[in-house]
């Protein structure tokens, strides 16, 4: 592979610890964001796409072509900015197959009409399948099916880079969360050795880091330093080992943040709840008493 047959612009949102990228395939000027925020203040309700005019910038600014709007799974943490990505350019939004699952979850409990969310990958413009192979201008890329943090986990594989979304983090700070409704350690673990099958050379992008012990930022590592030295699961980790470990850090977590405005606008591919007859959008947060 010509070491410049492809370039990774990293973006980092410092309020919600995520990293998105631009990876641009260098031979044609096509290019893809994968992940991108929106940038959102809960206690006034308000919106911006700063960040996302900053991708948006770079792409004028290299003269590149837009062709795909990735995301790695439906955010829990953090609104996602492909719909607005999707205004601006018309690249189409992608997601894995698995997304219509988390879609039918969550319609339950937001108590969504029919008219609102139908739940079959609706918002979408393209699901993709396991294994599935589609380009970036002349970059082969592939989707990998990851679940286990959320169902419809997927990873992308391009020409040896892999943007593993929430399956892996840092080596120090080992897997992403999978407690969340229909997360499962289990099945994480499954994903994670598939992950592990891949050359050892395999370079992995981090969707978050959340610089355990305040170390510096970090976005990126291989598949070798994750069998060598991931906290949670190493090569040779066993299954129920890694399950417990996973367990029990989950029963630590705090429900995150931004979970409720952030699902219920991610199944929707980023875009708002629709506007209530006064012109203005709402975000449901569902009360329970103790
Ligand atoms: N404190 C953060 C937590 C976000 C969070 O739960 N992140 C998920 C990924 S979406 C995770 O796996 N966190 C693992 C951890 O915090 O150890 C927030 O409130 O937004
Ligand atoms: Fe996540």
């Amino acid at each position: 592979m010509a070491a410049n047959k492809l370039h990774i612009e990293m973006f980092f949102d410092a309020d919600s610890s995520t990293f998105s990228y631009v990876v641009v395939d260098n031979s044609s000027g096509s290019a893809a964001i994968i992940d991108p925020v929106l940038n959102y203040d809960a206690p006034s309700g308000c919106v911006s796409a700063a960040d996302a005019d900053k991708m948006l910038a770079y792409i004028a600014a290299n003269n590149l072509n837009l062709v795909w709007i990735l995301e790695t799974h439906a955010h829990a943490d953090h609104l996602s900015a492909a719909h607005y990505l999707h205004a601006k350019t018309a690249a189409p939004v992608a997601i894995g197959e698995g997304i219509k699952k988390v879609q039918q979850t969550f319609k339950l409990v937001f108590n969504l009409a029919d008219e609102e969310l139908q739940a079959n990958g609706d918002y979408f413009n393209k699901l993709f399948a396991d294994n599935e192979s589609f380009r970036i201008g002349n970059l082969s890329a592939q989707v990998i099916n990851t679940p286990g943090h959320t169902n419809d986990s997927v990873s992308y594989l391009i020409e040896g880079h892999l943007f593993v979304g929430d399956s892996l983090f840092m080596p120090d700070s080992g897997t992403a969360r999978c407690d969340f409704p229909g997360g499962d350690a289990h099945i994480l673990f499954r994903s994670i050795q598939r992950i592990y099958q891949l050359p050892d050379t395999t370079q992995i992008y981090m969707c978050h880091d959340y610089q355990p012990g305040g170390r510096e930022l970090k976005y990126q590592t291989s598949v070798a330093e994750q069998k060598a030295k991931n906290i949670h699961v190493k090569a040779d980790t066993p299954e129920q080992e890694f399950v417990q470990k996973r367990e029990a850090r989950d029963k630590t977590l705090a429900v995150p943040r931004l979970i409720y405005p952030s699902v219920q606008v991610n199944i929707r591919g980023g875009q708002l709840p629709r506007a209530e007859q006064n012109g203005v959008s709402y975000i449901k947060i569902p009360l329970t008493q103790k």
